[in-house]
């Protein structure tokens, strides 16, 4: 992509009404524009980042069994009424009336939708494990919508559904989901902490937040220390699996978030000097909550006895556009953001010093063909601007790695790479550059879980 014919509108300002880094790096980079409270759009980089998210996710989820689909953004409040959530939700719910006074709402979640869709075609116990997921914008009109789209009221959301025929198989499902989790944080190079959590109105009994650790988390959290370096399980996450030793494995160290926590059961599972005390951002969610909405909502599956019984679920949900965010909270420093490889917008940008110089422009117009050439997802600043402005403006927005040539380097012969991360430079001959860039990024594309 040539720079100059791309849509990357960067400030040179912090914004005022932005309190966090993450939120201030994605107005300032270009990636979102707010268009009401809580509501934003998002720009060509940004979007780009957010479906490199999804992809991951996506991935994930096809690894783990899970089946994807896609409901809509509006619902009837009837199959709420079913439920009996649509009274108890409250205020978060956003409802109103179509031309024909029918009680529609922006759905929040899909657990009442799913379920219907569920009874429609299963009947049998054969039929089952079942996961079902979507990747879909939802709505919550939340009461304080803050830090751009970490919290915000229209946001992506991967809500994923399971069905099993009772509860130890429901049970090993949510092992599963677990364990396909920490993988997928993993991929997206988080270190996300499972903790027992509240349900909420999504209910139930048994739930876990993921949460990655930022200074400017919403809630405190207490862990272990030990969870931080715990290295991801290399299983398998099929349908088959039985992840309940992984599952045991990681829960067994202490880790609650502040509407959990028990003080006095925390210092004594762990000791002073392990215990981490410190803000979090939940990324994820999942939750059993067993006959909940099969039960109401008549969803049954005829077991090997031939007796109908409703099936036993549980939902489970990560935030995609909130993970954009959570991501830059993590990966940053004070020029701007510093994206992993596996979700940065593009893998390297070139930068060509003296845009309009005929020999620089060629040089660099065949390095873009390289680089096109080898897969890199290359961005080109052909700019007609100065150097100090687009090496600002590369830093800013966070490529990992930067290939630099002007005239004074096309004499020599010689490209600069810079390294975003660590600002290591290094200097090479010109036909060996994209070589080197393809060596360094590949690695880190693949999975490396
Ligand atoms: C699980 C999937 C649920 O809604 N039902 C379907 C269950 N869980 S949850 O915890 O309420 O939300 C799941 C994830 O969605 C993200 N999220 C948000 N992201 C941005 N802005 C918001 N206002 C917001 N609310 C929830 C979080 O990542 C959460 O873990």
């Amino acid at each position: 992509m040539r720079l100059s014919r791309y849509f990357l509108p960067t400030l040179r300002e912090v914004p005022k009404e932005a309190e966090i880094i993450s939120h201030q790096l994605m107005l300032r980079a270009g990636m979102i524009k707010q268009q009401a409270a809580g509501s934003y759009s998002w720009l060509p980089m940004g979007f780009k980042v957010l479906n490199k998210i999804v992809r991951i996710i996506e991935e994930e989820q096809a690894r783990s069994g899970a089946v994807q689909l896609l409901m809509p953004t509006l619902q009837s409040a009837d199959l709420w009424r079913e439920s009996g959530r649509y009274d108890a939700y409250g205020k978060e719910m956003l409802r109103f009336k179509d031309r024909h006074e029918r009680d529609m709402l922006y759905g929040p979640t899909n657990e009442e939708m799913i379920t219907d869709i569920f009874r429609t075609y299963v009947k049998s116990y054969k039929d089952v494990p079942l996961n079902l997921y979507h990747i879909q914008w939802k709505f919550r009109d939340e009461v304080r919508p803050r830090f751009g789209t970490m919290r915000s009221r229209e946001f992506l959301m991967k809500d994923g559904y399971s069905f099993d025929v009772d509860e130890a198989a429901a049970v090993r499902a949510y092992h599963r989901v677990f364990v396909s989790y920490l993988r997928t944080f993993a991929r997206l190079g988080l270190t996300a902490i499972p903790m027992r959590a509240d349900t909420g109105p999504i209910g139930g009994d048994l739930s876990h937040e993921f949460i990655i650790l930022a200074e400017t988390g919403e809630s405190q959290v207490f862990c272990h220390s030990d969870i931080l370096e715990k290295p991801i399980p290399a299983v398998d996450t099929d349908f088959d699996s039985d992840l309940s030793a992984v599952f045991a494995d990681w829960t067994s160290l202490y880790a609650a978030t502040e509407e959990m926590v028990d003080q006095a059961a925390y210092e004594a599972a762990v000791p002073a000097d392990k215990r981490v005390s410190a803000r979090g951002i939940e990324v994820g969610h999942i939750f059993y909550f067993g006959t909940k909405y099969s039960e109401p909502m008549k969803a049954n599956v005829t077991g090997p006895d031939g007796k109908d019984a409703p099936v036993h679920m549980g939902s489970y949900g990560i935030g995609p556009s909130r993970l954009v965010p959570a991501l830059i909270e993590a990966f940053h420093d004070d020029a701007g953001i510093v994206w992993p490889v596996s979700v940065a917008p593009f893998e390297a940008i070139l930068i060509n010093l003296k845009a309009g110089d005929a020999a620089t422009d060629a040089a660099c117009g065949a390095l873009y063909a390289e680089f096109q050439a080898a897969g890199i997802d290359v961005l080109y600043d052909d700019r007609d601007a100065g150097a100090g402005q687009k090496f600002a403006n590369a830093d800013l927005i966070g490529i990992p790695y930067q290939l630099i040539l002007g005239p004074r380097g096309l004499r020599e012969g010689q490209a600069e790479i810079k390294h975003r991360k660590s600002g290591e430079r290094e200097t090479l001959p010109i036909d060996a550059a994209v070589a080197r860039i393809k060596s360094l990024i590949e690695p880190q594309r693949l999975d490396q879980i």
